[in-house]
């Protein structure tokens, strides 16, 4: 299986750091890909009871022989990138080669403030971004006045593309939100103090993974974020500022759509969500805080108390039809001991009227309700399972029922964080 993409297929947290390490364990993987987003991800990783938390990085970062790489349509915030790899060196981590696109864009500083001002601004209407940059770097992107990594080691291209980007970004900075101007030549300055360290990691990202495909050899396509906080497929505008979707991939990595061999959505056996937004699943009693709180559903890079609900097999559908999914690999089935009825949401109601599918508008979705059917539940502690046929014949029952509504073969399921608690279904 030459190109594997491994993505996100509800709002995001769904165990994609461990789906990425699943695979890099079975299988010689020779590249690990980000493709999209910044370091607005946190994938967690437990190695041998050791937890281990990614951003920007790759999770292929843990896995030695394979090489990482932050394609172009990540945006790479260049401390960010040095604070997390000398946070792995200082813990005496076998860090994996890591290389970076020259076409990536760059967060700076100056992102990430006007992230926040952004939010600050918004009010009771923010998007609960995580405050990283992301969107302001990618709006720069779109509006051609960003800042690339190659821009990094020409001085002169550099400080032109600086001022281009401020210009806009100072003038609303001053006239509508009433803050100081940011300097160019202290931007300009900050950003020429990576180059150094980054300019043996700059690589044309895009051949270097066509070649390695060419060559048979293994690369898996690690997504950030998930489908439904896709700019295009998600709940817009509550939403990342990229791509997560399989398409997404392709763009990100410079790879063409027939090169792809398997997509696999991870996906909770229940629902979350940060930041704001709509999420018809969600609860707001007891349930939801039994799943806050067996589930441990804290954001990884900012710390924010994720939201929680039931499964929701419209989005699984969903995400399987605009992913073109090939399987789905389910995590944190061991949550879910100890309900007598699991309730499973298979369709919407929208002003009385029922929806199978996704509904066609955000404003649809807003108001959309879930119609359940409750299955069966266990007691048993399943986090020990280590083949399908061990769990419980109600555990078994909740994923094959989960399989047949999502409409996509469910290849593995999660029963705890560590590595080793995964069990194979197909
Ligand atoms: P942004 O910062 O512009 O990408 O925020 C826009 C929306 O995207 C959501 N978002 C996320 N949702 C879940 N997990 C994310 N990563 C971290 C993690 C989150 C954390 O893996 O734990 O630590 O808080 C992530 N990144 C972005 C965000 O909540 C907004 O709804
Ligand atoms: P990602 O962003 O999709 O990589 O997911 P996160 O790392 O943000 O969040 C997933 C959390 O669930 C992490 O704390 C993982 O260690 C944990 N996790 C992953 N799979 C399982 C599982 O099957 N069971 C349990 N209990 N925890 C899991
Ligand atoms: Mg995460």
């Amino acid at each position: 299986m030459p190109a594997i993409v491994v993505l996100g297929a509800q709002w995001g947290d769904e165990g994609k750091g461990k789906a990425t390490d699943q695979l890099a364990t079975t299988e010689t993987i020779h590249y690990v890909v980000r493709t999209s987003g910044g370091h607005n991800a946190g994938h967690t990783i437990v190695v041998d009871g050791e937890k281990f938390a990614t951003h920007l990085l790759p999770s292929g970062i843990l896995t030695p022989g394979a090489t990482s790489v932050i394609a172009n349509g990540v945006v790479v915030s260049p401390e960010a990138l040095f604070r997390e790899l000398d946070a792995l060196l200082a813990r005496g981590v076998e860090v994996a080669d890591l290389v970076v696109s020259a076409n990536a864009h760059v967060i700076a500083s100056y992102h990430s403030t006007i992230d926040k001002v952004t939010e600050r601004f918004l009010g009771k209407n923010k998007i609960g971004t995580t405050g990283r940059g992301i969107g302001p770097a990618y709006a720069d992107k779109v509006n051609r006045v960003g800042v690339r990594v190659a821009d990094l080691f020409d001085e002169g291209i550099l400080r032109a593309k600086v001022e281009a980007a401020l210009d806009v970004r100072n003038h609303l900075l001053t006239k509508v939100y009433n803050r100081r101007a940011i300097e160019v030549d202290a931007a300009v300055e900050e950003l020429l103090s990576y180059a150094p360290r980054l300019e043996p990691m700059v690589r044309d990202t895009s051949l270097l993974l066509n070649q390695a495909l060419d060559r048979g050899e293994t690369v898996l396509f690690e997504g950030a974020q998930a489908t439904m906080l896709d700019v295009d497929h998600g709940t817009y505008p509550f939403v990342t500022s990229s791509n997560p979707v399989a398409g997404g991939v392709c763009v990100g990595a410079g790879v063409g759509p027939t090169r792809i061999d398997r997509v696999i959505g991870v996906i909770k056996a229940y629902t979350t969500r940060v930041g704001s937004g709509p999420f018809p699943t969600e609860l707001f009693d007891e349930d939801g805080e039994k799943l806050w709180k067996i589930g441990g559903e804290v954001g990884v890079s900012t710390g924010r108390d994720r939201r929680c609900g039931w499964y929701d097999a419209v989005v699984a559908r969903y995400a399987s039809r605009v992913n073109g999914l090939t399987d789905l690999f389910l995590t944190k089935l061991d949550v879910l001991s100890s309900w007598e009825k699991v309730p499973v949401c298979v369709a919407y109601e929208v002003d009385g009227v029922r929806h199978d599918e996704m509904p066609m508008t955000q404003t649809e979705f807003h108001h959309a309700t879930p119609v359940y059917e409750h299955l069966d539940g266990w007691w048993e502690d399943i986090s020990g399972c280590r083949t399908f046929d061990e769990l419980p014949v109600n555990a078994q029952r909740y994923v094959l029922a989960l399989e047949e509504m999502s409409g996509t073969r469910i290849w593995g399921v999660g029963v705890g964080p560590g590595r080793e608690q995964t069990l194979l279904v197909h």
